[in-house]
């Protein structure tokens, strides 16, 4: 058969597309593990956002395929559904199919008889649910026993139960297929990017994270040569950049080390590496950790700072994993000693944080963002956001703090609640205002580490940055607020991909 993968084309503020855009992990996966016999494609629409439209349709014409997979998060639904309604409008028999976050989560908000853009649904981990899939359509052989499947009969929608987590250590799951891969220009600052993963799951609840819910709270890692394999592969395929996806690679900080020394040894430490990272196990191994870690080719770490009130971190319940250990003891926040380390060798911190909880007022907000401005080399500040199913989407309900429900806008970077003291505006305003000012400061950096890509594109990049800005509001001679509203118009517009 004929199958056709695409991941949405929606970004958020933290990602712009002019100087970032990664491909998504689980398609090629996805595309590792199907039958060999059959034929694929994978299209990251990130690459084409301005051409989404034309090159779906180019691309059903030019693939004509038999299954369609879509790969959504909750943001990227009312995107994912114009998708399906363009691709049913064109082929009205192909077979949609839809996995990921989102319909894992809220698989209801897919099973609309009514709409009936959707056949399937695959609920959690993709890669046998959907092999067993294709066997099952190809040979007619009905559905009621795939695991994690959800289907439509006649008019209402069948739900299996869940499949069993992968567990990572055979040969159960096989490499992804890079060759799927139908579009070109992934890049990070210029450098061909890749993703790769060397482990699944996490063990803590965070209560902003999807991840417990998705696949309880477990922990499997893939061999290491097979991770060696993996990065051989993306960087055979052209990649000089590497984002690793794992949802919490520190789980076990002596396998991470193993990795670092197993990637100088592949001789593949000429990459550029971003990993995600929990504060505390860079705190507490750092003296070891970071230099190896350097030594191996990473230059960026997503630090899961979360926050630096102890009063937020709890809401957050994301204590645990930010603690520092001093002779045995816990020692307080280990942000500060975590992005030392970091620094001290040349490593750069992505600071991560959350702010726009419940008890939020302008001073907690105000003593992130000073956080930021003092320690981070790019700040990716969200503000909470109630995914499906999350612990926090509950509470927020409870208390009655949401005030949009446009999905499309639950991008991380756009206030959907409100604290007790303040409006969501206000909260987004303030992270809006602090935020372009931060990662202007970025750019020289940029610019050592890739000049000839920040000649070419760095007035789109600054374009980009002080979207909503004019010259008057540039030297204070309109209010502020008035940018962030054109800021945020803009914003607005971005979201119709098609
Ligand atoms: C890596 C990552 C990123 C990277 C993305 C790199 C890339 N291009 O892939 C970065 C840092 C850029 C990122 C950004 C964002 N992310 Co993110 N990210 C993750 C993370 C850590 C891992 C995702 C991953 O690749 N896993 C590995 C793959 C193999 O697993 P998978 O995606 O789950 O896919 C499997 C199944 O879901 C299924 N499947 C998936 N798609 C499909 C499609 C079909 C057809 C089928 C059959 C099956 C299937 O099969 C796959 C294989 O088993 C997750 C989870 C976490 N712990 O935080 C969050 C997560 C996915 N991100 C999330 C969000 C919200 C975002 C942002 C909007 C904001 C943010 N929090 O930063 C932005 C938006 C990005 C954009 N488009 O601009 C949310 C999604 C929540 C939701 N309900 O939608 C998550 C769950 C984090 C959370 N808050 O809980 N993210
Ligand atoms: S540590 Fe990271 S992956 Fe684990 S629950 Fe918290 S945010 Fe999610």
């Amino acid at each position: 058969m004929n199958i056709l993968l695409l991941s949405m084309p929606d970004s958020f503020e933290h990602m712009p597309t002019v100087a970032i855009r990664m491909p998504n992990a689980a398609l090629t996966s996805l595309a590792g593990n199907i039958d060999p016999h059959h034929k694929v494609a994978i299209a990251d629409l990130i690459l084409v956002q301005a051409r989404v439209r034309e090159t779906v349709e180019r691309l059903m014409r030019e693939i004509d395929p038999d299954v369609l997979g879509l790969s959504v998060m909750t943001f990227q639904r009312k995107t994912a559904r114009k998708i399906i309604d363009l691709v049913r409008s064109l082929s009205p028999d192909v077979r949609v199919v839809v996995g990921g976050y989102d319909p894992s989560l809220a698989t209801e908000a897919y099973t609309d008889i009514s709409w009936g853009g959707v056949d399937f649904i695959v609920r959690g981990e993709g890669e046998i649910t959907f092999r067993e899939l294709l066997r099952a359509i190809e040979n007619q052989s009905g559905y009621d026993r795939i695991l994690g499947l959800s289907y439509r009969s006649g008019d209402r929608f069948c739900h299996n139960p869940d499949p069993p987590v992968s567990n990572l250590e055979g040969d159960e799951i096989r490499l992804p297929n890079r060759n799927a891969r139908v579009l070109r220009g992934y890049t990070a600052l210029g450098r061909q990017v890749d993703v790769i993963e060397t482990s699944r799951g996490c063990t803590f609840d965070c209560s902003f994270c999807s991840i417990i819910e998705m696949r309880g709270r477990n922990f499997h890692t893939y061999p290491l040569d097979r991770v060696i394999a993996d990065i051989r592969d993306a960087r055979n395929h052209g990649a000089r950049a590497i984002f690793i996806v794992d949802d919490n690679i520190m789980l076990n900080v002596r396998r991470f080390e193993a990795l670092c020394q197993a990637i100088i040894d592949a001789g593949l430490h000429d990459i550029d590496y971003t990993v995600q990272a929990m504060t505390s196990v860079i705190a507490n191994h750092g003296e070891q950790l970071a230099p190896l870690m350097r030594q191996a080719g990473f230059r960026y770490v997503f630090l899961g700072i979360e926050n630096i009130l102890d009063e937020d971190l709890t809401f957050l319940r994301a204590r645990r994993k930010n603690i520092k250990r001093e002779d045995g003891h816990t020692a307080g926040n280990a942000a500060i000693k975590a992005i030392d380390f970091l620094h001290r060798n040349k490593i750069y911190v992505v600071g991560g944080l959350i702010i726009g909880n419940p008890n939020d007022t302008h001073a907690s907000l105000e003593a992130n963002i000073e956080f930021a401005r003092a320690y981070v080399d790019w700040p990716y500040i969200q503000h909470p956001t109630p995914y499906p199913r999350t612990p926090m989407t509950k509470d927020f309900r409870d208390h009655g703090l949401i005030i949009n429900e446009r999905l499309e806008e639950y991008d991380g970077t756009t206030a959907i609640v409100r604290s007790e003291h303040l409006s969501a505006e206000e909260i987004e305003f303030r992270r809006w205002r602090a935020d372009r000012w931060m990662k202007l400061r970025h750019l020289p950096v940029a610019f050592a580490h890739s000049p000839f890509f920040v000649l070419h594109n760095g007035l789109r990049m600054l374009a980009h940055l002080l979207r909503g800005s004019t010259l008057k509001s540039l030297l204070g001679l309109e209010d502020p607020r008035q940018a962030f509203e054109r800021y945020r118009a803009i914003r607005q517009a971005e979201r119709e991909y098609l």
